[in-house]
């Protein structure tokens, strides 16, 4: 499968309401009309697009609608897509130029971290990469087992301590290990929960200094995975992750698992932080590069 058809099954429960409602309202368009503005508007917001994102999108329309005198709904849906695709970030994949080079996936408990890390180390590995991975979340000793099957699977590199132990430590030790084996990447696997939340974010701070100092010039991507089922609630979540980690990138799971795929555009237009991958099942091949374009196209054809 392709993966403008993998993005297309994956969008299946979106396309089967977003869509379908949104062709239905742009097939309703005859030219200028307040009705149809406002029903657009309403749709975006209930696709989880998020009240503002909505209401710029609409705006931007209605004035080109105007400006260009636009009277049929193919050149209408042919300016949303315009505009859609202008509220995302572009992705220009990741940053691994350094060997090794590494990626700190962090976000809350559940959202998809590990089973994202294990698809990206088969990906990689796929590329001829070798991958190192590193069992950050050292809060359950579950987390470091269900991690190094995905290392087996993948051909990966695998570094753990105990559980309880420092995942600082851990870091410090898998670049080690990278340097002596010759690693290309680094993949870190963060835990999602802890006692409570500054310890959460005290730990990424500790973990990145420790980057800081031992790779100090390294390609380094920093991934947050975000639960595409929750919808509005894991864009707060973002917004704390970005002030404390410093974000690269967004992945965003489950996608095959909701019907208000429009939260894309919330995350880019909130965050300013490109979406780098959708992810659409449970597999190994499910994690799909980014493409605002191929998305865009899918969400509305
Ligand atoms: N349908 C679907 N399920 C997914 C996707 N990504 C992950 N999952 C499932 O979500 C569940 C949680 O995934 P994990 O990778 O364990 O999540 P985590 O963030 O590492 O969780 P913690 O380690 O508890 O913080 C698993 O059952 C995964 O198979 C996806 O894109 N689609
Ligand atoms: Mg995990």
């Amino acid at each position: 499968m392709g993966f403008f058809d993998k993005i297309k099954n994956g969008l299946s429960k979106t396309k089967q309401s977003m869509t379908n409602k949104l062709n239905g309202v742009i097939a309703s368009f005859t030219g200028e009309n307040e009705e149809f503005f406002d029903e657009l508007e309403e749709l975006l917001i209930l696709s989880d697009v998020g009240g503002e994102a909505s209401m710029e999108a609409v705006d931007r329309l209605r004035d080109e609608v105007k400006r260009r005198g636009l009277r049929g709904s193919e050149e209408v849906r042919g300016v949303l897509k315009e505009i859609l695709v202008d509220m995302l970030e572009e992705n220009n994949g990741l940053d691994l130029k350094t060997k090794p080079s590494i990626i700190l996936i962090v976000g809350v408990n559940g959202v998809g971290k590990t089973t994202t890390i294990g698809k990206l180390a088969m990906e990689l590995g796929r590329q001829g990469k070798k991958v190192l991975l590193a069992a950050g979340d050292t809060f359950r000793a579950a987390a470091a087992e269900q991690l190094s099957v995905w290392a087996g699977r993948a051909g990966a590199d695998f570094v753990r301590h105990e559980e309880g132990s420092d995942p600082a430590a851990v870091v410090f030790d898998s670049i080690a290990a990278a340097k002596a084996r010759g690693s290309d990447v680094i993949i870190v696997d963060t835990a999602g929960r802890l006692h409570n939340k500054s310890n959460l974010m005290n730990e990424l701070n500790k973990i990145s200094r420790v980057i800081d100092r031992e790779l100090p010039d390294a390609s380094r991507e920093t991934l947050l995975v975000l639960d595409a089922t929750t919808g509005q609630n894991g864009l707060m979540q973002a917004e704390e992750f970005k002030r404390f980690a410093g974000l690269t990138g967004i992945v965003l799971t489950k996608l095959d698992g909701t019907a208000k795929g429009g939260i894309v555009f919330a995350i880019s237009s909130k965050l300013g932080v490109p979406v780098k991958y959708v992810g659409v099942g449970e597999q190994a091949d499910d994690l799909i590069p980014f493409d605002r374009d191929e998305f865009t196209e899918a969400l509305l054809s």
